[in-house]
């Protein structure tokens, strides 16, 4: 095992001053849902199996287009990047892989980094390639496209790049390839739908026949940004259609921001699930557009939602659900590191509520056409408050009771900030 980035001893210490207000408040919410018919120690131990990938982006600072503002110490490379990975990892015991994106997090020897991550038990989930800019020394711009651009030239370029990526992505032990593309238009006229959306399946189809055979590919689908006008892949409907076209390793990804405002996601979730096509997801939240703020900070609801259509497709076992689950924020105001730790605080809590739905009694509701207590036995399970069983997951598993708190008490971003002298840099945040 390798150094955890923080003090063990230090996390047992804070443990200790908390723990016996835990036993109180998780014995006590224990007694309540037993008079529910609930066992809260089962619910503790499912829970302890839900893992979210980090997305190695997060770790830094994002921005606008307007502009960046760096916290100090943020890392430099991918193995800086896995440190604060690692810190996340070991306060929360909720986050046991990465999710890398390409050519950000290119390494000359993949499997240094593999065996880096290992050594803290971090593994790699979905690697994710990015044709959405252009890097220094690339030969053909992407910027009037990529898969789906009209000269072949420079869609050959982008499905190279993905061929990289599955490379890197098998080298890292990842099994699955997430391709979000930003092809589309600003301006009617600009691009010819039909030939676009032909030029990307062509594009695809090539990447797909390259994966390897326990691979997928996840297709993500976005409304808008950085195309204003239209996207060619923008809308789940699409992603469907396109993941049926290529075959049964394609998947189809949602990202929680990348929606119409209003738009009814749940309702998504549990059609993809249906057509057996559900990826797995990209968690944030937002109030207008693709936010990528932190999970459960603007609606805890519609998180809840999303986990009530997951809990409820895995108790009936539907063949091949196995979501892949991961956090796309983007961190412009806050210590990246305290807001992931706590974004996965909230997609636990969030599942917890689900796994407390009454499911027996609400398919009764519903089939009786009982609205009101249909509704009720949903609500009554968000109403509850789950955090004396995410605190109690969380340090059975050797995390903290209170991870924010441990964080700030180590002092790990003033050690960072000294240890990692940040260099002038322009680059921008998340799109
Ligand atoms: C996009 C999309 C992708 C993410 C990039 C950085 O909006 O959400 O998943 O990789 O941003
Ligand atoms: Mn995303
Ligand atoms: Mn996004």
């Amino acid at each position: 095992m390798a150094d955890w980035p923080i003090d063990p001893d230090l996390v047992a210490q804070a443990n200790r001053r908390r723990s016996a207000e835990l036993d109180y408040d998780y014995e006590n919410l224990g007694e309540r849902l037993a008079r529910r018919g609930v066992a809260i120690d089962a619910i503790t131990e499912r829970l302890s199996r839900f893992g979210i990938a980090i997305p190695t982006w997060g770790v830094g600072t994002g921005g606008t287009r307007f502009a960046r503002f760096p916290v100090p110490g943020e890392p430099r490379d991918v193995f800086e990047k896995l440190e604060d990975c690692a810190a996340i990892w070991q306060l929360s015991r909720a986050t046991p892989t990465l999710s890398p994106h390409f050519p950000w997090d290119a390494v000359e020897a993949p499997e240094e980094l593999r065996a880096r991550a290992a050594a803290f038990g971090l593994g790699f989930d979905a690697v994710n390639s990015n044709t959405f800019q252009d890097l220094p020394g690339q030969a053909l711009s992407y910027k009037f496209g990529s898969l789906a651009h009209s000269d072949a030239r420079v869609r050959e370029q982008a499905i190279a790049h993905n061929l990289e990526c599955i490379r890197l992505g098998q080298a890292l032990g990842s099994k699955a390839l997430t391709v979000w593309i930003a092809d589309g238009s600003n301006f009617p006229g600009q691009q010819h739908f039909a030939r676009a959306l032909t030029r990307y399946l062509d594009s695809m189809r090539v990447i797909y026949a390259a994966l390897p055979d326990d691979w997928r590919v996840f297709i993500e689908h976005k409304l808008y940004e950085p195309a204003l006008y239209a996207t060619v892949i923008s809308d789940w409907g699409t992603s469907y259609v396109c993941a049926r076209e290529l075959g049964p390793k394609a998947h189809c990804l949602v990202d929680l921001g990348h929606h119409a405002p209003t738009t009814n996601i749940e309702q998504i979730v549990a059609r993809l699930i249906s057509l057996g096509r559900l990826a797995g997801f990209h968690f944030n939240d937002s109030k207008y557009g693709d936010d990528d703020l932190d999970s459960g900070s603007i609606d805890p609801f519609q998180i809840f939602l999303v986990m009530n259509e997951l809990v409820d497709a895995e108790l009936r076992q539907v063949p091949g659900f196995d979501p892949a689950y991961m956090m796309d924020q983007s961190h412009n105001v806050t210590d990246p590191i305290e807001s992931l730790v706590a974004s996965a605080q909230n997609l636990q809590r969030g599942f917890a509520q689900a796994l407390l739905v009454d499911r027996e009694a609400l398919l009764s509701h519903q089939e009786r056409n009982d609205v009101l207590l249909a509704r009720e036995t949903l609500m009554s399970a968000f109403q509850t408050d789950v955090g004396p069983i995410v605190a109690r997951a969380r340090a059975r598993a050797g995390g903290a009771i209170d991870p924010i708190a441990a964080y700030r008490e180590s002092g790990y971003r003033d050690r960072k900030a000294k240890d990692r002298p940040q260099e002038l840099s322009g680059r921008s945040g998340i799109v």
